[in-house]
């Protein structure tokens, strides 16, 4: 059997944005303090004040410089930048947040259609839009220059036909670019591509195409369909439409109707060594998450804890209550049994929080009207 015909049709007649955030939690902190202009920003806490501990969030382009990246022990960062140049802030999560909300809505005077992948990451559907504008390209354009002006913040992004290709273009963009890629530049833009830039090809994925003297979407092309089937299974077919400039998945808007749950969590830096500090912090999620799940008209079925301690175990519990609610002092009855059921983790210390409700079901009761 030829490659062409075990291949999907494609379809090249949409119009896909893909927005990331240029070094987004950095970027905010550097628009903060513009004194940390010309520092090495990593966002994180501070090893040196805490016996060595810590990751990088991330950091701004300077440190990138000095080979600092995301997820990094922060010890090795002290050890890559010159001290009077290294500067470290903690994480102010709620502010990220904000900032996200306020790029959502600026997406949101363009299309409903936006898929967030990350707190500064998100898909757009602009095929039709509410701005009537028939260039993908220009509403991409107003889109990063309007947040630069009102919200000082840079970012990249990709203009294509679908998600992937989107995507890879926003990477190729960074930092503050963009890379438009037309159909018919598609099969180009790949052949120059790692294969290390391709989703879904991870180091194990690299190593098995290296050996096969695979290393470019050029290469990746030139391999059989059925030899990435059966070599690597579902994800080889994946990738074998990458590698021919296909991906059909569609952007699914981030509504409410898709929404399978509701949650919140948060890190605390310094950690949590007492049950009633951290049983007050669960109670306050609860109360948030009734407060949205009553927005919504929504009772949960079931209620999910998560907790990770110092040395970054983490555990995540779950129980079905006996009737589906949205009642705070419901989810807060069942959230504190299931932390007490974590055993060994206050001691530790805990550094990160969370509580979250899933099994959504529309609740159908009107409240009574007590005057008309
Ligand atoms: N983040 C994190 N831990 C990671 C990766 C990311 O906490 N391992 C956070 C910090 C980032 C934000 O998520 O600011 C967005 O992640 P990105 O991967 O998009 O990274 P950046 O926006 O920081 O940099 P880039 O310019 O490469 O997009
Ligand atoms: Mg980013």
């Amino acid at each position: 059997m030829s490659k062409e015909n075990l291949l999907p049709q494609n379809d090249i007649h949409r119009r896909i944005i893909h927005l990331d955030m240029d070094a987004f939690y950095a970027s905010v902190e550097t628009r903060d303090h513009p004194e940390l202009k010309n520092k090495a920003l990593v966002v994180g806490q501070d090893p040196r004040h805490n016996g060595g501990h810590g990751v990088v969030a991330t950091c701004n382009y300077h440190a990138r410089k000095y080979g600092v990246h995301s997820a990094m022990p922060a010890i090795q960062a002290v050890h890559l930048v010159p001290e009077e140049e290294l500067v470290f802030i903690r994480p102010n999560f709620e502010k990220y947040h904000r900032v996200s909300a306020q790029v959502h809505s600026f997406m949101h005077e363009i299309t409903d259609l936006v898929e967030s992948v990350a707190l500064d990451e998100a898909y757009l559907d602009v095929t039709h839009n509410k701005i009537g504008q028939e260039s993908s390209v220009q509403l991409a354009l107003d889109l990063q220059k309007k947040i630069k002006s009102k919200l000082g913040l840079n970012s990249s992004f990709g203009v294509s036909y679908n998600k992937f290709l989107a995507k890879m273009g926003s990477e190729y963009a960074k930092p503050f670019g963009r890379t438009v890629i037309l159909p018919d530049e598609a099969l180009n833009f790949l052949g120059m591509q790692k294969i290390a830039k391709f989703p879904g090809i991870g180091p194990k994925t690299q190593e098995e195409l290296h050996k096969m003297d695979v290393y470019t979407g050029g290469d990746l092309r030139q391999v059989p369909v059925f030899v990435l089937l059966k070599k690597f299974k579902k994800m080889g077919y994946i990738i074998a439409q990458h590698a021919h400039g296909i991906d059909l998945r569609p952007v699914v808007a981030d509504s409410d109707a898709n929404r399978k749950s509701i949650g919140m969590e948060r890190t605390y830096e310094p950690a949590i060594y007492n049950r009633d500090e951290a049983l007050t912090k669960m109670r306050n999620y609860c109360e948030y998450l009734e407060k949205e799940l009553k927005k919504r008209g929504f009772h949960a079925g079931t209620v999910v804890i998560k907790v990770r301690n110092n040395n970054f175990e983490t555990v995540t519990k779950r129980r079905k209550l006996k009737h589906p609610s949205d009642s705070c002092f419901e989810f807060f009855d069942v959230a504190k049994d299931l932390f007490d059921s974590v055993h060994g983790f206050l001691e530790d210390g805990i550094r990160l929080l969370g509580v979250t409700v899933t099994d959504f079901e529309k609740n159908n009761y009107q409240p009574i009207k007590l005057f008309e």
